[in-house]
């Protein structure tokens, strides 16, 4: 759908200035609203999962781990498929207001993709580098977005989610190094050709939403204060749009309409998309792939049984 179809419906939870804004420029902040009671469920499981990590040594296919993750300490770089962990995520994912968002942004019928648990620990939780979403999970058209939620208060010190205005329009960049490794970020030139200078970051109260498009430039600095920044990650498309590569995040939600109905044609946009890997036997972590970090053997066979674990229940 064009934005001007998407607009002829009547709006669920957003402005039609919010609308444009993210039409025009490729994301939104709209702060504070996810109500207080959704954000004390969501952050009483979300510790729930945190106590369930200290044991852990490496990353799996659930846990993605910082170093110096220690039983005493934790430090999670992110919670893989949340949604898959406790109900209490997929209930956010699939009944609250986060979805009313994005039937204003994508169209009347919305399906699910995949979720994520961004942490940013504090005093160095690590940096995004500029990237797009979608030539991770290439889809027959541009709609899908991801929708963020802020646990706790984020300000310019916690590393809040950076959007580059506009870039969505733009091409889209080579993930891959000159070794043909996928690396899920743009390379020191491109990342050289952007003008950061532009970018917008989202700070907001807890509850506050953060949405980008698929296609946007974005990344998130270190968290190099003393509180975290649990963002919470949801993505949505227009139930027109049709993946043909792996999930990296598989989930028995996925494919899931969460408002209106199926699709009967699928929906092709023209501009061409770049691949990412094959990872229908595994996807280490967009983190340990940025900063192309090696996996032992075990880390792999195990991520490849639990893997295999979550495609069989789908
Ligand atoms: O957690 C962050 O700061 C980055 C999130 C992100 O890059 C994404 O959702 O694609």
């Amino acid at each position: 759908m064009t934005p001007e179809q998407i607009l002829s419906h009547p709006p669920l939870a957003l402005t039609r200035e919010q609308r444009e804004f993210y039409f025009d420029n490729g994301y939104l902040l709209v702060e504070r609203i996810v109500p207080q009671e959704w954000i004390d469920r969501l952050t009483q499981v979300t510790n729930e999962m945190v106590e369930q990590s200290r044991s852990l040594t490496k990353s799996d296919a659930v846990f993605d781990l910082e170093p110096g993750h220690t039983v005493d300490e934790p430090r999670l770089r992110r919670l893989t498929s949340p949604v898959e962990q406790h109900p209490t995520y997929w209930e956010f994912a699939s009944k609250s207001v986060v979805v009313d968002l994005a039937a204003d942004l994508v169209g009347p019928d919305v399906k699910f993709h995949h979720s994520k648990l961004n942490f940013k620990w504090q005093s160095g939780g690590e940096e995004v580098k500029w990237h797009q979403d979608i030539t991770y999970w290439p889809h027959t058209n541009y709609s899908p977005l991801t929708i963020g939620v802020y646990l706790h208060d984020v300000g310019d010190d916690q590393g809040p989610l950076g959007a580059i205005p506009v870039s969505h329009k733009g091409p889209l960049y080579n993930q891959y190094n000159d070794d043909n490794q996928w690396v899920g970020c743009l390379g020191e030139e491109d990342a050289r050709g952007i003008d950061a200078s532009t970018t917008d970051y989202l700070t907001g109260p807890a509850g506050s939403i953060t949405i980008h498009n698929c296609r946007l430039v974005h990344g998130s600095r270190q968290n190099m204060s003393d509180k975290g920044r649990p963002l919470l990650l949801n993505i949505y498309s227009s139930a027109d749009a049709f993946t043909y590569t792996a999930n990296p995040l598989p989930s028995k939600y996925e494919g899931a309409i969460v408002k209106g109905k199926p699709a009967l044609w699928a929906h092709h946009d023209d501009r061409p998309c770049l691949v990412p890997p094959d990872w229908s036997g595994g996807y280490t972590s967009l983190y340990a792939l940025q900063q192309q970090e090696e996996w032992d053997r075990d880390q792999i066979e195990k991520l490849a049984r639990q893997t295999a674990q979550i495609r069989r229940e789908d």
